[in-house]
């Protein structure tokens, strides 16, 4: 046998492979991410780049499935009330009493857990650097400086009470503060942003921390994007900061 033919023959059983497992590809991809005007945007590092502080395997559970989960609900909902996807995030939950009665709660929790995980993973990152400029100013005037800002929100997220997220949230005037909410609540609930924030809810942490949330709180720090969370402090002041 050529060379030439061997290679045909490998091409041809490949071939044959690919186009027998395309369908059964196709069907699971279609079941995972169904149509609709939600989407769940790729982490933009990979699974393991914030080891060991947090495991590949907690983020991909928590990015592929859990996010996943809130855009297929989202996308369930807006089959029947597509105006939920025809405004901002923002602009959606921070008037949650515009939303349909019969929807609400879905929406309250569902586009809730989506704005959240967004900024979480956009929030983090490896070599996440220093805050600096601006930021670093209303930390420390706002927030008492960065250590006192990493014991206070450590000690915020420890008094979460079951699932939920400590925020370091922005007003509309730039002030910062500590806060926490319940469930997948988010400060545009009420007119403010989230700067940055940790999501305490146990599918979080506890593949590898278990119930030691203290130490996942205090690791956590390491995986902060501080040119990513500067650059959402200069947008939440502009008022172009969505999620
Ligand atoms: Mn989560």
């Amino acid at each position: 046998m050529t060379s030439i033919s061997r290679r045909r023959l490998v091409f041809a059983a490949t071939g044959l492979v690919a186009a027998a497992a395309a369908p059964r590809l196709a069907f699971a991809q279609a079941a995972m991410a169904p149509a609709g005007p939600f989407k769940l945007d790729p982490l933009a590092y990979p699974a393991n780049a914030l080891e060991p502080h947090i495991d590949a395997k907690t983020m991909e559970i928590h990015h592929d499935r859990h996010h996943q989960a809130f855009i297929t609900n989202l996308n369930n909902l807006a089959k029947d009330n597509p105006q939920i996807a025809g405004k901002p995030v923002g602009e959606v939950l921070g008037n949650l009493g515009a939303v349909p009665d019969a929807i609400r709660t879905g929406v309250r929790n569902n586009m809730g857990g989506h704005a959240n995980h967004t900024m979480f993973w956009q929030i983090m990152g490896p070599n996440g650097g220093k805050p600096e400029g601006a930021l670093l100013a209303a930390i420390d005037s706002d927030l008492g400086g960065m250590e006192k800002l990493q014991t206070d929100f450590n000690a915020a997220g420890g008094r979460v009470f079951g699932s939920g997220w400590v925020f370091v949230t922005v007003s509309k005037d730039g002030k910062l503060a500590i806060e926490t909410r319940p469930n997948q609540d988010n400060p545009m609930m009420d007119g403010k942003r989230a700067l940055l924030g940790n999501d305490v809810w146990e599918h979080a942490y506890y593949l590898n921390y278990q119930n030691r949330r203290a130490d996942y709180l205090k690791a956590w720090w390491n995986t902060v994007n501080w040119k990513v969370v500067g650059e959402r402090y200069a947008a939440a002041k502009a008022g172009t900061l969505d999620v």
